[in-house]
């Protein structure tokens, strides 16, 4: 026992020499007067970049905008999150096995789940007379719908597996956001097939939601600004961010605020999503896959490329304010334990690099620890990780 106080004791001193060393001595006089100036919490913000993959109509395109897009998270380090539907995923595993291996290997990338038409618990498009059925019936076809690929002309399951459970069986983890979209009577069957699988979150727009809050067993993806960045071509990225994350801050008030930063494939290529093109006009079966909407010009695509690029880059530069983040990240930040600092579920010796990396260079951390978080090493629960973490941080790796 006394050698083990002992140690924590040296523990303590070098930690505070190695902080004192990198920081420098001005650091902490500028870390008390932020608190007094402003609230910890207030300058928590972060963001999330979602690529929203759907257009079936040009399957080459959108495998290589992909791959573009995660080349460049991953030269600014930056967190994506790309939801892919069953029709795209399956056309992915059929004709691009090597980019569904990137996607679920890269440091940055985060794949979930979304459901477009013709799946008929999307919104306002029940062909199929889901709002009869008994509870255990309706069970029963959305569990069939989940484990099973889209016919694309006859809107049913086919008979290889596909969707949400093939996607999971794709990717060796569970898709960590299901966005179907589904309301009314339908969303709490809907949900709870996706939370028996492994979801741990869906998406809601049209109001502000806090980290935290949980319905039908599942999270809700955060977000108090739903940034539409597509809608903004040829302004200056950094700007569009900065406005909606001072928007995002009024709505959130104390709380974290998020900004959830969206793009489609389609926004990069074409002028209308596939599926928006066949399956709105006409709301029963049969259709017609084949249609597709047309191409964006060079200078179309160029102008959109640069934004994004922009954007992301912007992200990076402002980390130490707004966190780019994504689900595994959330889920960090929900059910992280603190002081856990390499996310391995224990707190211990391991986590005393990562402690150390945290306080002084937290940009050299978030690449180190892609997918754990800065925030883990607030152990005295103020908003920032600084140099009064040492001693309750020692206290965790020394006490009972
Ligand atoms: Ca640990
Ligand atoms: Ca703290």
């Amino acid at each position: 026992m006394r050698e083990w106080r002992w140690r924590a004791g040296g523990w303590r001193a070098l930690l505070v020499v190695v902080a004192a060393g990198f920081a420098g001595a001005a650091m902490e006089p500028l870390a008390v007067r932020e608190r007094v100036a402003a609230p910890p919490e207030a300058a928590r913000a972060y963001l999330l970049f979602s690529l929203n993959v759907h257009d079936f109509g040009y399957p080459a395109e959108s495998a290589a905008l992909i791959e573009r897009v995660t080349s460049l998270h991953e030269t600014w380090h930056v967190p994506v999150e790309v939801f892919l539907t069953t029709t795209m995923a399956d056309l992915f595993a059929a004709s691009y096995p090597t980019l569904l291996d990137r996607l679920r290997t890269s440091p940055v990338v985060s794949v979930s789940y979304h459901v477009r038409p013709p799946v008929p618990y999307y919104p306002d498009y029940d062909w199929a007379g889901l709002h009869q059925m008994s509870p255990a019936e309706l069970r029963a076809r959305v569990v069939e719908y989940e484990t099973h690929g889209l016919d694309l002309v006859w809107g049913v399951p086919t008979v290889a597996a596909g969707s949400y459970d093939g996607l999971r069986g794709l990717l060796g983890y569970a898709p960590p956001i299901a966005s179907p979209m589904a309301d009314g009577v339908l969303a709490p069957t809907v949900y709870g097939v996706y939370r028996d699988f492994g979801a741990r979150f869906f998406v809601v727009h049209g109001r502000p939601v806090n980290l935290g809050e949980t319905q039908y067993g599942l999270y809700l993806r955060p977000e108090h600004v739903d940034l539409r960045l597509y809608e903004h071509v040829g302004q200056n990225a950094g700007t569009v961010l900065e406005e909606a994350l001072t928007r995002a801050r009024q709505i959130a008030g104390a709380a974290p605020a998020f900004v959830g930063v969206k793009m489609h494939d389609n926004d990069f290529f074409s002028t209308a999503p596939a599926w928006s093109v066949v399956y709105f006009p006409k709301r029963f079966p049969p259709w017609d896959p084949n249609q597709k909407g047309g191409l964006k010009t060079e200078p179309q695509r160029t102008a959109m490329w640069n934004l994004y690029e922009a954007a992301v880059r912007y992200a990076d530069a402002i980390r130490d304010r707004a966190r780019p983040v994504h689900a595994p990240h959330l889920l960090v930040l929900l059910e992280g334990r603190k002081g856990d600092l390499n996310c391995d579920g224990v707190v211990n010796n391991f986590d005393i690099d990562p402690f150390v990396l945290a306080l002084t260079d937290p940009n050299a951390y978030a690449r180190a620890y892609p997918h754990c978080d800065w925030i883990l090493g607030d152990v005295n629960g103020d908003g920032v990780v600084d140099n009064f973490d040492i001693d309750p941080f020692v206290r965790l790796l020394t006490g009972p």
